[in-house]
Parts: structure tokens; C-alpha cells; sequence
């Protein structure tokens, strides 16, 4: 097993892997940008480097940096956690060289899932049902005279795009010349590869994926499906497991085809493959995600499988130590995901401080959180500060202990999706689970963030969460006032932040 984990990443996924690396005996090491010199995750590890400036792509992007750092502390492998250099093949070949394990699967495997194209073939070749479309990359003649062949409607997508970045849906005839050369040219500035491939489009799809583990053993397994069909500009905002009408024959076959799928590229670790799931239950592998994802956690909650330590497990070249006929689901989980934005204004990034922060706890509730009180939060990265996951023996227990947790959530200084999670948690097209990729646009007030305004009750139970927390924030700051008064503070160094920092903190915040 590795003995030093450096953690490329921050908020809640770096403080994720550091507890996991705590509960298997590895230390861990941290990097933070200069806005990060006090985040969470600073405080979390064991050993703490600068990485850089603010922008990513000076600080966590910068691989040469974050090698040269793993090297200085003496760390033997690297987690990527998501985002950053998580699906870059390229950095996971220069980890291997420089003798430093980077948890997840090889750079060929990364290129082979990252280039779409290629991916295809892959797919076809394994029996994996794939999107009706091309598996060559096409001129724009190709790519026209496909689109008439299959007919319309056609989705034009680049080959190196994913996650719905450089795409077109073309439903009209004299749409389709236009729309093949802004993919192009949005392809060429975004990835510097123009490659270009037709599906045909799926109507009114659900977005599902499942979730796999690979060992170095021959044991791929998968732990079932997430149903992440509630998005809003491609961005996930509810996720839930299991999927809605997903009867245990279709999880069978597509937990198969996903299996079949990792088990084709030689897949080492935690992985996910996406499908899109039609009206008749058809599902058509889309892309497959070669690092741990944000709404892992929903899976962890319905099989009790730790997918972090699992995939620490796999890429240190120990057996996974779970088999499929062990897999079992329990009950129900639903994740919200909690963005500093504001759903009042469009959504608009909401940095600053974090000036009351009282998360959601009791049973049921799970908060992977990347802030806490005091903390600031700012527009370099990506603006989600938490996750809250509500698990219950069925699906309604989940959504009355999501709704129950939203409520009790204090955050102030920032704003957040709560309120917008609470709207979608009430919308009875949710309530019933049948929805689709549209339901924002189509039940949200176009994805507006919905009209309508909270029952009296439920703003009632908020306020009064609302009044403890900032009561609870005024007489911390009055005896922080009164012992700072009383201590002599030498060179600056504060002893409250002293305090916070390492014993105290070490194994969690309590
Ligand atoms: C599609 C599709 C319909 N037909 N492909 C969007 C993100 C990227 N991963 C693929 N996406 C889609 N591809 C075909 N052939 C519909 C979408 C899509 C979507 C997929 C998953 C979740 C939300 C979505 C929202 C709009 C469109």
C-alpha cells in the first residue's frame, strides 16, 4: 500500500481522499493556490505545499509543479480527485515515469476514453450498444451526407469534446451546414482538434451511469446506476440512486455493458460509463468518466462499498476484496448539490464569505463539505461548495430527509442552490420520478430557477435554524474578541487558526 498520498485537488473531493487515506494509514499531503492557503483542505493534511497563483492553470493544472511537489514530499502516488488533471493521460504517464503510482487508469486508457471517436469503436467492438451514428471522424461532406442517411434529427459532436462541450442539434435540414461548421471551428479554439462525428438524437433521454471498479486481478465490478438526468447547463444538480423505473433486469444488462466496457481498455480503478436511456428503455453508452465523480457518494450510500478507498486499493495493485454477488442495494439516496450561486439571478457566481455556516447532520444526512464558517470562497474554481446526501429505506424517506436537511442549512454571506434545491424537491414531476434531461428548462421557469414561493412552514423551520446559527456565530466572535484580548500575539501567529490547524483537526472537524 502507499505510504503518501499528495491530494491534486481542493475542497470537498481533496478533503474526501484525505479522509480516506486517514482511515487506511496513509499521509497525506496537500497543495493550495495562493486563495487557498487556509482551505479546508489545507487543514485537513498532514503536509501542506504552495502550488501557485490563483488561476488554475497556474496552481492545480500545472503538472511539472505538482510532480516536482509529490517528489519534494516524498509522496508515491498522486490522486486526482475530478477536474484539474483527472482525465489527463498525459500527466498520468509522466506520474508512472517518474515512479510516482497516479490513482486512476493508464494515460492510453484516459486517450482512448477522452478522444470520443475512438471510444465508439472501442464500444462497437465490445459489444457495447453505442448511439446510432459514425465511428470515423468526417469532413463536412461526410458528416452532411450522413446526417440525410440516419435522417434528422442529429447531434454533430467533437471527438474531443464530452460532458455536452462542442455540440449541435440539428433538427431542420438548413440548420445542418451551419451547425458542422461552429462545432468544427468550436472544437478547433476549445481542443485544438477538430474531429467531428453525427449520432442520431435520442428524444427526451435520461441520463444514466454506472458506476465500475477494476482491479489489477481481473475483478471488474460495477455497483449499479445513478439516474443524473437533473441538470442545467450541463451541469448536474440532483442525482439520485437507484434510477427511477430501472428494473433489475436493465441494471443487469447495463451494468454488463458497463463492465464490458472497462474490461475492453484494460480499466484499473474507479470509473463511470454513461448512458442515455430512451422512452423504450434502450440505453446507448455515451462517454465513460475515467476518474471518481462528484455523486459517488449516493452509490457509497446504497451499497456501503467506499469507492475512494476501493480505487486507492485497485491502483496500489491490491484485490479489490468485493465481488459482484456481493454488491447489494439498500434503500435509496439522493444527492443536491450546493453552489455558491444565485438562483435568483440566473445563477450568477456568488463568491465571498462564508460568515454562517451550520450544515445538516442526523440520521440519514451526509455532508461532503469544501467551506466551513469563515471560510471564503472565491471565482477561480469551480463554484460548488457541498454536497448534501439524504439516504432512506425508500425513495420518499430520501426526498422527506433531503427536504428536512435543506432546511435545517444555514449559509450566510453567500448565496446558494438551496432554496432551488427545496423547489425541486416539492415539483411533483420529481415527487413522481418521472423526468427527463428537460426538466429544468421544462419545470424550472426555463431554467430560471422556478417562481413559485416556499411554503410557510418550511420558511418558518428556516428561520428559526437561521436565528440559532447566527446566535451561536455572534457569541463565538464575542469570546474569540474576549480570549484575544487576553492573550499576548506574538509575530502574528494567530492562536485560534494555530489551534485549528493540525492536532485538533486531525481526523475531522469534531
Ligand atoms: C445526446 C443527446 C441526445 N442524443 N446525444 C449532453 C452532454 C453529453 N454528455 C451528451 N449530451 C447529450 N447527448 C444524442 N445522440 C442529449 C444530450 C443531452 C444531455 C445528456 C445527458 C444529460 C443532460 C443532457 C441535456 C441535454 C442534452
Amino acid at each position: 500500500m502507499f505510504k503518501k498520498m499528495l491530494i491534486a485537488n481542493r475542497g470537498e473531493i481533496a478533503v474526501r481522499v484525505i479522509r480516506a487515506c486517514r482511515e487506511m494509514g496513509i499521509q497525506t499531503v496537500a497543495i493550495y493556490s495562493d486563495v487557498d492557503r487556509d482551505a479546508l483542505h489545507v487543514r485537513f493534511a498532514d503536509e501542506a505545499y504552495h502550488c501557485g497563483p490563483p488561476p488554475a492553470r497556474e496552481s492545480y493544472l500545472v503538472g511539472e509543479r505538482v510532480l516536482e511537489l509529490a517528489r519534494k514530499s516524498g509522496a508515491d502516488a498522486i490522486h486526482p480527485g475530478y477536474g484539474f488533471l483527472a482525465e489527463n493521460g498525459d500527466f498520468a504517464d509522466q506520474c508512472e515515469a517518474a515512479g510516482i503510482r497516479f490513482v486512476g487508469p493508464s494515460g492510453d486508457v484516459m486517450r482512448k476514453m477522452g478522444d470520443k471517436v475512438t471510444a465508439r469503436q472501442t464500444m462497437q467492438k465490445a459489444g457495447v450498444p453505442i448511439v446510432p451514428g459514425t465511428t470515423e471522424a468526417l469532413s463536412d461532406a461526410e458528416a452532411t451526407a450522413y446526417a440525410k442517411q440516419i435522417g434528422l434529427p442529429v447531434m454533430v459532436k467533437a471527438s474531443a469534446g464530452g460532458g455536452g462541450k462542442g455540440m449541435r442539434l440539428v433538427r431542420k435540414q438548413e440548420e445542418l451546414a451551419q451547425a458542422i461548421a461552429r462545432a468544427r471551428s468550436e472544437a478547433k479554439a476549445s481542443f485544438g482538434d477538430d474531429s467531428l462525428y453525427v449520432e442520431k438524437f435520442v428524444e427526451e433521454p435520461r441520463h444514466i451511469e454506472i458506476q465500475v471498479l477494476a482491479d489489477t486481478h481481473g475483478n471488474t465490478i460495477h455497483l449499479g446506476e445513478r439516474e443524473c438526468s437533473i441538470q442545467r447547463r450541463h451541469q448536474k444538480v440532483v442525482e439520485e440512486a437507484p434510477g427511477n423505473g430501472i428494473t433489475p433486469d436493465l441494471r443487469e444488462r447495463m451494468g454488463k455493458a458497463a463492465v464490458a466496457a472497462a474490461e475492453a481498455v484494460g480499466y484499473v480503478g474507479a470509473g463511470t460509463c454513461e448512458f442515455l436511456v430512451d422512452r423504450n428503455d434502450d440505453f446507448f453508452f455515451l462517454e465513460m468518466n475515467t476518474r471518481v465523480q462528484v455523486e459517488h457518494a449516493i452509490t457509497e450510500a446504497v451499497t456501503g462499498v467506499d469507492i475512494v478507498k476501493a480505487m486507492i486499493r485497485a491502483c496500489a495493485g491490491d484485490d479489490l476484496g468485493i465481488r459482484q454477488e456481493e454488491v447489494k442495494l439498500t434503500g435509496h439516496a439522493i444527492e443536491a448539490r450546493i453552489y455558491a450561486e444565485d438562483p435568483d439571478k440566473d445563477f450568477a457566481p456568488s463568491p465571498g464569505e462564508v460568515i454562517v455556516y451550520r450544515p445538516p447532520d442526523g440520521i440519514g444526512i451526509r455532508v461532503d463539505s469544501g467551506v466551513y464558517q469563515g471560510a471564503k470562497v472565491t471565482v477561480y474554481y469551480d463554484p460548488m461548495v457541498a454536497k448534501l446526501i439524504a439516504w432512506g429505506a425508500d425513495r420518499q424517506e430520501a426526498i422527506d430527509r433531503l427536504k428536512r436537511s435543506l432546511s435545517e442549512y444555514v449559509v450566510k454571506g453567500i448565496k446558494t442552490s438551496i432554496p432551488f434545491h427545496q423547489k425541486v424537491m416539492r415539483h411533483p414531476v420529481f415527487v413522481k420520478g418521472r423526468y427527463d434531461t428537460g426538466f429544468i428548462e421544462e419545470h424550472m421557469a426555463g431554467g430560471k430557477g422556478g417562481d413559485e414561493r416556499m411554503e410557510g412552514d418550511e420558511e418558518i423551520e428556516r428561520a428559526a435554524y437561521m436565528l440559532a446559527a447566527i446566535a451561536a456565530y455572534r457569541r463565538d466572535k464575542a469570546r474569540a474578541a474576549k480570549a484575544a484580548s487576553a492573550t499576548h500575539v506574538e509575530g502574528g501567529e494567530n492562536p485560534w487558526k494555530s489551534a485549528g490547524r493540525r492536532s485538533q483537526m486531525r481526523g475531522g472537524l469534531r
